[in-house]
């Protein structure tokens, strides 16, 4: 067991060293919480657009702790002419999404995740592809809370979460998608 231990120490530097190097590297896997007023942010995200989409989504998790309902807008991206928040709901069998009028409601002690196949932040009009391991920023503006910038990691293309595998099903939108913007 001595001996064991011994080894171990020597491992931990390692370890620390590794540590270390994660620190300076892009923030792709670090989850940032945000706070601003009663609200609290959670790990931010988008993903990654194939070049040439006109438009990308950015997802997030919103705690409400205050008393009193707040609503949130997405006000601009660095990277887009627009951001604006989405749903998305089955039309005869085929998902689509739709700007939330007025913006997403968060009641009182509710969260909210803005995620795959939901509610998600959509950047209308990019610049730019977004990159797997650039970071995008999205203004949100909360009713009551007030504005807050948040970066958004851009993980792969299909990824259903932050170090997720699995794929989170297939988007469309009416007169311009993800998927019509396409080229090869
Ligand atoms: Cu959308």
């Amino acid at each position: 067991m001595t001996e064991y231990a011994g080894k171990h120490i020597r491992g931990g530097v390692a370890a620390a060293f590794v540590l270390a190097a994660m620190q300076l590297a892009p923030a792709a896997a670090r989850a940032a919480d945000y706070n601003v007023g009663s609200i609290h942010v959670t790990q931010p995200w988008a993903r990654a657009t194939p070049k040439g989409a006109s438009s990308g989504a950015g997802y997030l998790t919103v705690t409400n702790n205050g008393t009193a309902p707040d609503r949130l807008t997405c006000t601009a991206s660095d990277a887009a002419a627009q951001c604006q928040i989405h749903t998305m709901s089955m039309d005869n069998g085929v998902m689509k999404m739709r700007p939330v009028e007025g913006g997403l409601e968060i009641k009182p002690g509710e969260t909210v995740t803005l995620k795959p196949g939901g509610y998600h932040m959509m950047l209308v009009h990019l610049k730019h592809p977004l990159e797997p391991g650039s970071t995008v920023e999205a203004t949100l503006q909360f009713e009551k809370a007030g504005t807050i910038k948040v970066e958004m990691p851009v993980v792969a293309m299909g990824a259903a979460a932050p170090g997720a595998t699995t794929g989170g099903g297939t988007m469309m939108m009416q007169g311009g998608g993800m998927m019509q913007s396409t080229l090869h």
